[in-house]
């Protein structure tokens, strides 16, 4: 064989697979530590991978899925920043035959077949889980109420509307936990201190409980907290989820109280079932990631073993 002169296309190889990914943004670490795992699964894999960030807009992820469609890309994966307002451009993907596959967050279309599969964490049941831990804490703490605030993620995105959800669902229950404020912190560190901070302002009630979520604008929070002369994790017990390696950090410096976990590294099982859709397999409809929750108490002993 000459070199320069064996085209693989002659020995009926095939053309690696072309992937469009739409990623949200840069916003959190939980997000980074997504990206990674996508990319390098690509590329372990074979795939050429088209990767697009559209810090947080959805305008920039609908001009993204465009420009995959243009360049007939053979599957388009992505992220939507918020879950209304996908069904135009999503009839465009289906009416260029390139199927769609949703990662980590969902959509809410008219026709659900619009998209093959989802892949990603039950955000409802994260909101449950963070709940629940909140029910034993009180039954520990006195009688009085827990006065809770909420940093919401970003407005209209899936896991903000389902972890709020879940969370209101289990503290329900117990009518001595009364959550007073809820506000987006678009899942960043600099919101989340910028909005604690003004939590923080109104001082028209001690501030028992923060409900952040993601561990992002927890940790935002906890500067917050600490500017204003308190104690994260004692005077205000901390609830946030992800599981990252910056709340495992907080936890063992005393100043988180629980993470719940989301797993981002999705980017293996995103490659393998690009491949099944491409091909024409049957995939499920709905693929969940199988999660923890990781209290305060067991963060030393659990952060060496963390991977993101
Ligand atoms: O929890 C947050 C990120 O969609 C699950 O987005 C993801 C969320 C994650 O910004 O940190």
């Amino acid at each position: 064989l000459v070199a320069g002169l064996f085209n693989p296309m002659w020995a009926g190889a095939a053309q690696p697979l072309v992937m469009g990914f739409s990623q949200v943004g840069a916003e959190s670490e939980w997000r980074t530590a997504n990206t990674a795992s996508i990319k390098d699964a690509a590329k372990k894999d074979g795939i050429t991978l088209k990767f697009a960030d559209a810090q947080q807009k959805q305008e920039n992820q609908v001009k993204a899925l465009r420009s995959f469609i243009a360049q007939k890309v053979d599957v388009i994966a992505f992220s939507p920043v918020v879950e209304s307002g996908w069904d135009t451009v999503l009839r465009e993907a289906r009416a260029a035959k390139i199927p769609v596959i949703l990662t980590d967050r969902a959509v809410s279309v008219s026709d659900p077949s619009l998209y093959v599969t989802f892949i990603g964490s039950d955000f409802v049941e994260e909101g449950r889980k963070a709940g629940r831990w909140l029910l034993d804490f009180a039954k520990k703490a006195p009688n009085a109420e827990l006065n809770i605030v909420e940093l919401q993620g970003t407005v209209g995105s899936a896991p903000a509307i389902d972890r709020k959800k879940g969370f209101e669902e289990i503290i329900a229950s117990n009518p001595k936990l009364k959550l007073s404020r809820s506000q987006s912190g678009d899942f960043t560190r600099a919101k989340g201190k910028e909005v604690m901070e003004a939590f923080l302002k109104a001082k028209d009630k001690k501030i028992d409980v923060l409900y952040a979520h993601n561990d992002d604008m927890a940790i935002g929070a906890i500067q917050a907290i600490e500017e204003a002369g308190l104690k994260p994790g004692k005077d205000i017990i901390i609830i946030s989820i992800d599981g990252v390696k910056g709340a495992f950090e907080a936890m063992v410096a005393g100043k988180l109280n629980v993470t719940v976990e989301c797993n981002p590294l999705l980017g293996p099982q995103l490659m393998q079932l690009a491949r099944d859709v491409v091909a024409g397999k049957p995939v499920a409809r709905r693929i969940t990631t199988t999660e923890g929750v990781f209290p305060a108490e067991v963060a030393a002993k659990e952060l060496p073993n963390r991977r993101y």
